[in-house]
């Protein structure tokens, strides 16, 4: 009887450290072993139930491995067709502003077909959040090249390795899109330790609050793994991430309105006018 009553206060007192969000649909997911999407998804559902908006929030799903993205968020989705996300968020977005809209894409998706897309819904400066998966390669149709794989990756599309002069340079697109106008944050993180994790964490929610302070276009670049299409084990896609993919993606805050306003403010204030504009384009 007393050991029973005991266990009742102990279990009264007990603090819960860690539990899924509730934004998390309680499945198991498809992702390969060591696959960086199931984390950034968890980092997701975390920000969207801290910020208590998952009634009036919107993701949509791109084409490629987290395709079916829609299984694992507990609001609504939308599914848009390869690289078309920026469209259709901008058309939910425009027709529900108080909704809270996001997309998630890969590199593929976000960076090659759908380019276009992203440089002109960043140029109109739309509410959204963006969050991108930069893994360096097709995931979903077996590791193609990406426009992100980097100078002499080998993929099944460039089993040599990426050469630069038949195929150019990889994307940077956190640094691509900092010059336009319409961009409120473009910050690259990863996700490969837990400091990096909270970071990133930081990070996607500072990129949701910026929405709904009507700010603009955020996004937020995670650079990921694909264990299965590096052809590595999970360990290994991450010491491949630390080694080869941070010093060609240096992680960081590529423009933040925030603080380029502040900077300029304060350059503004010691009478330095070149500093103060180049503080506003950061
Ligand atoms: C219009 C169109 N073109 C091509 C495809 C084929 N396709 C599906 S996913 C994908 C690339 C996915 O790579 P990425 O966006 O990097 O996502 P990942 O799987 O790596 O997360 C491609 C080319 C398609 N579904 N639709
Ligand atoms: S193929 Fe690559 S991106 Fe797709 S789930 Fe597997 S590890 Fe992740
Ligand atoms: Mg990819």
């Amino acid at each position: 009887m007393s050991t029973t009553t005991e266990s009742v206060v102990s279990t009264e007192k007990r603090r819960v450290l860690f539990s899924r969000p509730k934004s998390l649909s309680d499945v198991v997911t498809h992702y390969c072993p060591g696959c960086t999407h199931g984390i950034v998804h968890r980092l997701v559902a975390e920000v969207i139930d801290q910020l208590d908006i998952e009634g009036k929030t919107i993701g949509v799903c791109p084409v490629g491995c987290s395709v079916l993205a829609h299984n694992y968020f507990n609001f609504d989705m939308a599914q848009a067709a390869h690289g078309r996300a920026p469209a259709v968020a901008t058309g939910l977005k425009r027709s529900l502003p108080d909704s809270v809209v996001f997309t998630y894409q890969g590199d593929g998706d976000l960076a090659s077909i759908g380019m276009a897309e992203t440089v002109h819904a960043a140029l109109r400066g739309e509410k959204i959040t963006v969050i991108f998966i930069n893994n360096a390669i097709y995931g979903m149709t077996g590791g193609q090249m990406a426009p992100t794989s980097l100078p002499g990756q080998v993929t099944q599309t460039s089993p040599y390795g990426r050469d630069i002069e038949a195929a150019g340079y990889p994307v940077k697109v956190c640094e691509l899109l900092s010059g336009l106008e319409g961009v409120a944050l473009a910050q690259r993180v990863t996700v490969d330790t837990p400091n990096h994790v909270r970071a990133a964490r930081r990070a996607i929610k500072k990129a949701f609050d910026y929405q709904i302070e009507g700010l603009g276009y955020s996004i937020i670049e995670v650079i990921s793994t694909c264990p299965t299409n590096w052809g590595l084990s999970a360990d290994a896609s991450m010491k491949w991430l630390r080694e080869n993919m941070l010093p060609y993606y240096p992680l960081g805050v590529f423009k933040d309105i925030k603080a380029g306003a502040a900077a300029a403010g304060a350059a503004a204030a010691a009478g330095d006018a070149n500093t103060a504009g180049d503080a506003g384009d950061e």
